[in-house]
């Protein structure tokens, strides 16, 4: 029988304790969605043996010795009734890496399992990854698409580095093979890429996000759209912009895709995220837009400002005011789970259906672009309502 520290024991409770709580909904309402009050995922869902040297011998004081700074940005699948999802594990040395957590309900009880998830090591330049969107492709694979970072040898500052898209597959979560990365003839730097789960016009068919560089996005105009004939090389020669970035909106900075664009009567859903510059800073939010079935590079439909944006507590993190999504759940009975990050720092869900979000994404009005145009909407709006109430 091995020994263990006392403060194992006092560590491993606390733990359950916390993996064990129940979650509820919180009072926060706007009618398009709930948020729940706890976090699915954060620092405290990481086992204990990822961090600790369990033997008193080599580790007496009971001391961290590969401490994890942050989980949050997960991919999120449902497969044979189990709700998972890949989470973005950034270790105390600034490395991010993959991590599986499992349970059998989309709001609580998410446990990691044993080891995280250990990439077959084909790109050796690579120096971090995150970010893994998972699709379930019509071909059979689920694919996880996935930021690939490396350090940018042409560049002499130190902090300089080239993003790609990542690819690997898996049937199970556990084994997963790598293929090449994506290559995108006409941008040098990709990230927030997403894998569309049918083909169009027999193709593979890709949501992408052009950018001249690690973190401006430069001339690239927005979210893209690009096919590729093989998965297995995959290359895209022509990217078109889908939902572009606008001056003076939630993405006038950036914007990127979110979660694997859903399937819905009314068109391709997206829960992507926008990015505007404030003295502050950077500031994520997270908003939709639908595009169409057959030709799922046009925007049909796209509400005015943002989804979800950072409330209370959400906006205090590694990375303030910062929310993201790159992963939801869509079930047959119509129920939407969404995972959002908040500030880089943990992960959270809200709940809401599909029928919800289609009537959120046509019903709500475009934005205007101008102040007073934004104003006489909302005047009009106020008549509307007035004239009902007088009714
Ligand atoms: O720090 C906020 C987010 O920044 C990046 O997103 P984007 O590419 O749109 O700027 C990503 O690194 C993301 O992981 C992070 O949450």
């Amino acid at each position: 029988m091995c020994r263990l520290h006392p403060n194992y024991y006092v560590m491993k409770e606390r733990q359950e304790k916390f993996l064990s709580k129940k979650n509820e909904k919180s009072e926060f309402y706007n009618g398009i969605y709930d948020r729940y009050k706890n976090p699915v995922l954060t620092r405290d869902s990481i086992p204990l043996t990822w961090c600790y040297d369990l033997n008193p011998e080599t580790n007496p004081y009971f001391m961290e010795r590969l401490g994890v700074n942050a989980v949050f940005n997960a991919g999120a699948i449902r497969l044979n009734g189990k709700y998972y999802l890949v989470a973005r594990i950034e270790g105390n040395d600034r490395k991010s890496f993959f991590g599986v957590a499992e349970s059998d309900s989309p709001v609580d009880g998410f446990r990691f399992w044993e080891k995280p998830v250990l990439l077959p090591d084909t790109c050796p330049e690579e120096t971090n990854v995150y970010d893994m969107r998972l699709t379930q492709h019509e071909d059979g694979w689920i694919y996880g698409i996935f930021c690939s970072e490396s350090k940018d040898t042409k560049n002499n500052d130190l902090s300089a580095a080239v993003a790609a898209a990542g690819i690997v597959r898996t049937k199970d979560l556990k084994t997963w093979e790598r293929l090449p990365n994506l290559v995108t003839m006409r941008s040098p730097q990709q990230r927030n890429v997403d894998l569309l789960p049918e083909f169009v016009n027999g193709k593979y068919a890709f949501f992408t996000r052009p950018m001249d560089d690690f973190i401006d996005t430069g001339s690239g105009g927005g979210v893209g759209f690009g096919f590729c004939d093989d998965i297995t090389n995959a290359v895209i020669d022509e990217e078109i912009i889908t939902s572009p970035r606008r001056y003076h909106t939630i993405t006038e900075c950036k914007n990127g895709e979110g979660a694997t664009p859903i399937k819905t009567e009314k068109g391709w859903l997206h829960i992507a995220h926008g990015v505007r510059n404030t003295a502050a800073g950077l500031r994520y939010v997270v908003y939709v837009f639908v595009t169409d079935l057959k030709e799922p590079w046009k925007v049909i439909a796209e509400p005015s400002g943002m989804l979800i944006g950072p409330r209370g507590w959400e906006r205090v993190g590694d990375v303030s005011n910062v929310v993201f999504c790159n992963g939801a759940i869509a079930e047959e009975n119509g129920n939407l789970w969404i995972y959002y990050a908040s500030s880089d720092t943990r992960l959270h869900v809200a709940s809401t259906t599909i029928d919800k979000m289609l009537d959120y994404a046509f019903h709500t009005p475009a934005d205007p672009y101008r102040s007073r145009d934004c104003v006489a909407q909302r005047c009009d709006f106020i008549d509307r309502n007035l004239a009902y109430l007088a009714e």
